[in-house]
């Protein structure tokens, strides 16, 4: 059996089809939206108020058309008329559901969501439902920008929420799993403030490299064998902070701080080294000053004498500032390369880690030899990769061959 469908008394002398909802052979249930049409004031979708499958459409987007048009044709064996909130099941013919399209019925409907055919499309394909939202438009109607609002509204409401649980989640599992709290020292909260600031403020580049020290090893050694004094053995870390010293003399870049306003390099008159220092699991910086103009020796006795101070806390503020540039040697406890975090004003920073005996190839044979690995950290708004990689690669060249130092 078939029935026509027609456009119902909507209020409206003439409307125009905006949308066709469904295709010849779907299935349409009792309700269900079939087209969309709008008049002068707003759009409405016509829902279907039989069910069937689709055997023909008749209209096509644009078309105009007035009540009782024939719409479409549904084909159904044994149709089911309903008129929503009324009794309509003794209507069987054209003039259906007339109650439902009645003019005050369209106008309630419109008062409610009053949209244009774009903003209803845009509501359905992001699955929002119109009546949620409140509109701005002219006559209460919903403008793009009021799905925009309510789209950001929900997003922070959902982050909110998911921030609350996660919060809640996190207390909870804290609450549960720990077993003690480690409060931080002052000196480790304002360290951690300065990192992060650090951390988040300068673009950072780490450029990696591994140093032959075998020669210079050797020489070490022998020193420290030979050497009168018993204490003060001379660490790897003392020759290089000098061959360090050396290279901020040929790089001055490295020894300099960005302006507060960031528009000037400030080049540093001092040649001035800060040694990250691991004290009772607090973090210092002691700055060994000058050491362009200090021999190894004076080096190993100045680092002693401060890492003595920082020890006992008794660093003073003239210790601990106008660095140039800081090393952070973990190589006495171990790891291949890390990404130390510059420490600002300062501009790089060299990360050391533990050398080790590794085969290098020298175009005959694999010699066994003492590799460094060094990490260098640095500014990329005053320093470029070219200018980092030849400022690592001389102090390569001079921890491999010392005798570099004095050219
Ligand atoms: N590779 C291999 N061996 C190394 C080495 C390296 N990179 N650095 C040091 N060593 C050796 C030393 O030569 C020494 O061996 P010898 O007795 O045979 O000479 C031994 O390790 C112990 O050295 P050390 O650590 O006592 O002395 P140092 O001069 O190398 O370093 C200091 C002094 C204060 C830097 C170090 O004790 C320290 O505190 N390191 C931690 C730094 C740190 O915490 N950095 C992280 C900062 S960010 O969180």
């Amino acid at each position: 059996m078939d029935i026509d469908i027609n456009i119902p008394d909507i209020g409206l002398d003439e409307v125009e089809i905006t949308e066709i909802l469904v295709q010849i052979g779907d299935k349409v249930e009792i309700e269900q939206g079939i087209i969309t049409v709008e008049g002068d004031k707003s759009s409405i979708e016509i829902p279907s108020s039989v069910c069937g499958i689709v055997k023909n459409i008749y209209i096509k987007i644009g078309d105009k058309v007035q009540t009782n048009s024939t719409i479409m044709t549904l084909k159904k064996d044994d149709f089911l008329l309903k008129k929503p909130d009324t009794n309509i099941s003794e209507k069987k013919n054209k003039d259906f559901s007339k109650d439902y399209y009645s003019k005050e019925k369209y106008n309630q409907n419109t008062d409610l969501v009053h949209a244009t055919p774009i903003i209803r499309r845009l509501a359905r394909k992001l699955n929002i439902e119109l009546s949620n939202i409140i509109p701005t438009g002219r006559k209460n109607r919903i403008l793009k920008k009021d799905i925009e609002l309510y789209i950001k509204n929900n997003v922070k409401s959902v982050e909110k929420n998911i921030f609350k649980e996660h919060k809640e989640d996190f207390s909870k599992n804290i609450d549960q799993l720990s077993i003690d709290n480690i409060v931080l020292s002052q000196n480790q909260i304002s360290i951690g403030y300065n990192l992060h600031q650090n951390w988040v403020n300068i673009p950072h580049v780490t450029h990696f490299d591994e140093v032959n020290i075998t020669t210079l090893e050797k020489f070490r050694q022998k020193y420290n064998r030979e050497k009168q004094d018993e204490k003060n053995n001379i660490t790897i870390l003392i020759f290089i902070i000098k061959v360090l010293a050396h290279a901020l003399e040929k790089f001055p870049i490295f020894n300099s701080s960005l302006s507060l306003d960031k528009k000037k390099i400030i080049l540093n008159k001092n040649i001035n080294i800060g040694i990250a220092v691991d004290v009772e699991n607090d973090l210092v910086v002691p700055v060994l000053k000058d050491i362009n103009h200090k021999n190894i020796i004076q080096i190993s006795s100045e680092l002693a004498l401060i890492l003595q101070k920082a020890r006992q806390k008794k660093l003073e503020k003239s210790d601990i500032t106008h660095g140039s540039m800081t090393i952070s040697n973990l190589g006495g406890i171990g790891g291949t390369y890390f990404s130390p975090i510059i420490n600002a004003p300062e501009v790089a920073i060299l990360g050391v880690s533990k050398s080790v005996i590794k085969p290098v190839w020298n175009n005959k044979e694999f010699i066994p030899s003492m590799l460094l690995p060094l990490s260098l950290s640095y500014d990329h708004r005053v320093i470029n990769g070219a200018q980092a990689a030849r400022f690592l690669l001389h102090i390569n060249k001079v921890l491999s061959d010392i005798h570099f130092l004095f050219m």
